[in-house]
């Protein structure tokens, strides 16, 4: 049994559970809720960072970030489940590279709002963030032809329904009116992996 530092609320928490739901192995961990930012939380112990998702296995090994946690668990499925072999895993990982790009982006827009004063705040620098945020979007309505199938579900679809889960919980689901093929895509995954509405915090 593996103990799992997260919060519901966490995007990159909720990538890992579904990572965990895809392989089955969702019954080997168990939650221990993190509270980022708490000098007196063990989570900085167990990852510098401070960062949650944050895995402890049995044997004591310590795993951050989600990215580490999701080759564990494919590794623990027998491999080449969550993140293909061959030339197929490139693509994969390029995918999940960009939507935690997307991601990363978006929390920096999240976090200016809620943790610096109203005359530290640079919305030039915001706009950048939020302009990265529109790229991969794009990027993602144009080249991602992404047809979830249960059996194939891979770390850069899971990803990328962790991130639109977490646009529609932070951003008001203001994606929604831009990439109709996106809404159809999550629509599809939703299908497929049921963990989907049983995990994360909904808007
Ligand atoms: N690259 C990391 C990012 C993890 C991350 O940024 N987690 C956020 C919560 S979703 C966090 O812990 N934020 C607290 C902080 O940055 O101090 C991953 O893939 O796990």
């Amino acid at each position: 049994m593996c103990l799992w530092r997260t919060l519901p609320a966490s995007l990159f928490g909720r990538k890992v559970a579904l990572a965990a739901a895809t392989t089955g192995l969702a019954d080997q961990l168990t939650i221990e809720p993190a509270v980022v930012n708490n000098p007196h939380d063990s989570l900085l112990q167990q990852n510098p960072l401070g960062k949650i998702s944050t895995l402890i296995t049995p044997e004591g090994q310590t795993l951050f970030d989600s990215r580490v946690i999701i080759e564990f668990l494919d590794a623990k499925a027998g491999g080449g489940v969550l993140i293909p072999k061959g030339d197929a895993r490139w693509k994969v990982l390029r995918q999940q590279a960009l939507v935690d790009g997307l991601i990363d982006a978006a929390l920096l827009v999240v976090y200016e709002d809620r943790y610096r004063l109203e005359d530290e705040c640079s919305p030039g620098w915001v706009a950048c963030q939020q302009d990265k945020m529109a790229r991969a979007l794009d990027y993602a309505e144009s080249h991602y032809t992404l047809t979830p199938v249960a059996e194939t579900l891979h770390v850069g679809e899971i990803a990328l329904a962790a991130a639109l889960g977490y646009l529609d919980l932070r951003f008001e689901g203001a994606w929604r009116q831009r990439y109709p093929k996106l809404v159809t895509w999550l629509t599809l995954f939703r299908q497929e992996l049921p963990a989907y509405d049983a995990t994360g915090r909904q808007p």
